[in-house]
């Protein structure tokens, strides 16, 4: 399939893709979530791309799911469209190379649940933050009363869900649901400067500890604890060993 919303450019290991609708303020529809899927079977099977970066074109990073194309569909549509959208954002989580989301406008509904799958979230100070679904006599679609309870607790996760209003990027920051706010201007080269480093680390290393972490959530301390110490050891021997050795070598580690 051709790309028509996604763009894509890819520099020095790090992928950028940039979703492009603007006039719909990058609204969610089928086509996307078709062309994320492929986009993120591609990336991943990439070797020059370790890191990926999903923003948006214009002033909104997604203003939520199309309201214009779920306006007519029926129930068993609906749902089919939830699980659609879910799935390709379980795609992100489960992708084993990390997704930073370079926040640069409004995500709201679908687009703040887009945010939630990455693996962390970088804001413009410009960025607004919401879930209105319950505004528009919906709930989330994409698993987002799953994750936002997780990442900021429920009494944030139920203010935000409940209240709909809109944060500012300050606000989200005091939550926990974004790890850094910089200037407009600053965003993609602070969320570059991040990918890079995450590129010169071991990339074996760096896609375990994504699978532990992901994994780990969502299973007991016992059992995540036997994720890792399963990942740990199979790095010896390999990667592990490498860069062990160039640290007492005192030189760079050749991945
Ligand atoms: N969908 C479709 N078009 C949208 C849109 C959206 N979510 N958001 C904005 N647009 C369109 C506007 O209709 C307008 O199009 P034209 O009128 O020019 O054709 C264009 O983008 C520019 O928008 P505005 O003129 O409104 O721009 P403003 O700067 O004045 O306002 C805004 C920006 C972000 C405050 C405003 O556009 C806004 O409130 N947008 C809606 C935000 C929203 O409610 N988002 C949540 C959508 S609901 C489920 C599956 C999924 C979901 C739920 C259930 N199941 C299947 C169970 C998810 C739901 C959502 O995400």
């Amino acid at each position: 399939m051709e790309y028509k919303i996604l763009k894509l450019d890819v520099k020095e290991n790090i992928a950028a893709v940039t979703i492009s609708r603007p006039k719909d303020l990058n609204a969610l529809n089928t086509r996307f979530f078709n062309e994320m899927d492929q986009m993120v079977a591609e990336l991943t099977a990439r070797d020059d791309v370790k890191v990926i970066v999903i923003t948006g074109e214009g002033k909104a990073f997604v203003a939520g799911a199309d309201i214009k194309e779920m306006t007519d569909m029926t129930q068993s549509q609906g749902s089919e469209f939830s699980r659609l959208g879910q799935n390709t954002f379980r795609g992100l989580e489960q992708c084993e190379k990390p997704v930073i989301a370079a926040i640069n406008g409004f995500a709201l509904g679908g687009g703040l649940e887009l945010a939630l799958g990455c693996d962390f979230r970088i804001a413009s100070s410009k960025a607004k933050f919401g879930q209105p679904e319950v505004t528009l006599g919906l709930t989330p679609g994409y698993a987002g009363t799953q994750r936002l309870p997780r990442l900021i607790g429920s009494g944030n996760a139920l203010f935000l869900l409940l209240t709909t209003e809109m944060i500012g990027a300050e606000e989200a920051l005091r939550m926990g649901l974004v790890q850094r706010v910089v200037e407009p201007e600053k965003l993609m080269p602070t969320v570059f400067g991040f990918a890079k480093a995450i590129a010169a680390k071991g990339p074996k290393a760096v896609q375990k500890v994504k699978k532990c972490v992901r994994r780990g959530i969502e299973t007991d301390f016992e059992k995540g604890s036997a994720i890792e110490s399963e990942e740990f050891g199979s790095l010896f021997g390999n990667e592990g060993r490498e860069g062990m050795k160039a640290f007492l070598e005192k030189r760079k580690p050749n991945w």
